[in-house]
């Protein structure tokens, strides 16, 4: 089979939230941001966010307790250096994204912006969310990209979609104080139920909506399992003054 176009890709992305772009990355980028991934994980390089920050289910109570300096992101990919600042503004991804949003797309430093690792040990499992929940733009049509840095499964904490949840009408009631999607509610199991977790191979491409329900499990591999994840908006969507999400400015990619 014929791999699919960018517009047909786009046209998934518009129809069911998410679309994988395989082998969209060549080998030799995916071996060098890897490698690169890599020797900052091992060097500790901050910034980093650490499971213990954020207490999902399987994290360490603390950065001080077994397994707290668990890695969990490493934040600002942006400012790792060239291999990173050249693939989140790489041609393509700009082409890409162009063709879904009609305008120049932008990438957010504030949001994603990371190498996302799981680690067999205490890597976290994280529940069903839309990205959206915290960030603060004048529109809510952002696109986020995950590139797969080696295999991604169900069982190593690959990420599982919920087709079509990024038009649905939610009520906030369908969510926790946390705005995680309450997964007790018999009208969200239907939705859970509709689950697909793609399998990944290295240097395929996610691209998936901002309001696009998503989780993943823990990592039962023996492997930590690595990620690089960008966020994107078009130039006409704003975000808000004073929030978080305008507190780096965007980057915007070439035509
Ligand atoms: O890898 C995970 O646990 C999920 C990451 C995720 O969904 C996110 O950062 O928005």
């Amino acid at each position: 089979m014929s791999a699919s176009s960018v517009a047909e890709q786009v046209q998934t992305l518009r129809e069911q939230g998410f679309v994988v772009a395989r082998q969209f990355a060549s080998p030799e980028i995916v071996q060098a941001l890897r490698a690169e991934a890599q020797r900052q994980l091992d060097a500790v390089i901050e910034p980093i966010e650490y499971e213990a920050d954020l207490q999902y289910p399987g994290a360490p109570p603390s950065r001080d307790a077994q397994g707290g300096a668990t890695v969990r992101r490493l934040l600002d990919a942006y400012r790792r250096g060239p291999l990173f600042q050249q693939w989140a503004t790489r041609q393509d991804i700009g082409a890409w994204l162009r063709a879904y949003f009609g305008e120049t797309p932008v990438l957010s430093r504030a949001h994603h912006n990371c190498v996302m690792t799981k680690h067999p040990a205490y890597g976290s499992l994280t529940g069903w969310h839309q990205d959206i929940r915290y960030w603060s733009f004048s529109e809510d049509d952002l696109v986020s990209t995950w590139l797969a840095l080696g295999h991604e499964t169900a069982d190593n904490g690959g990420l599982f979609f919920l087709p079509g949840s990024h038009t649905a009408a939610f009520d906030a009631s369908q969510f926790d104080e946390q705005k995680f999607f309450r997964a007790d509610l018999p009208q969200n199991q239907a939705w859970i139920e509709r689950a697909v977790c793609p399998t990944l191979e290295p240097g395929d491409v996610v691209f998936f909506h901002c309001r696009t329900l998503h989780a993943a499990r823990q990592n039962s591999s023996d492997q930590v399992k690595l990620s690089l994840v960008h966020t994107y908006h078009p130039e006409s969507c704003s975000p808000l003054p004073g929030t978080r999400s305008a507190s780096l400015p965007g980057v915007p990619l070439a035509g």
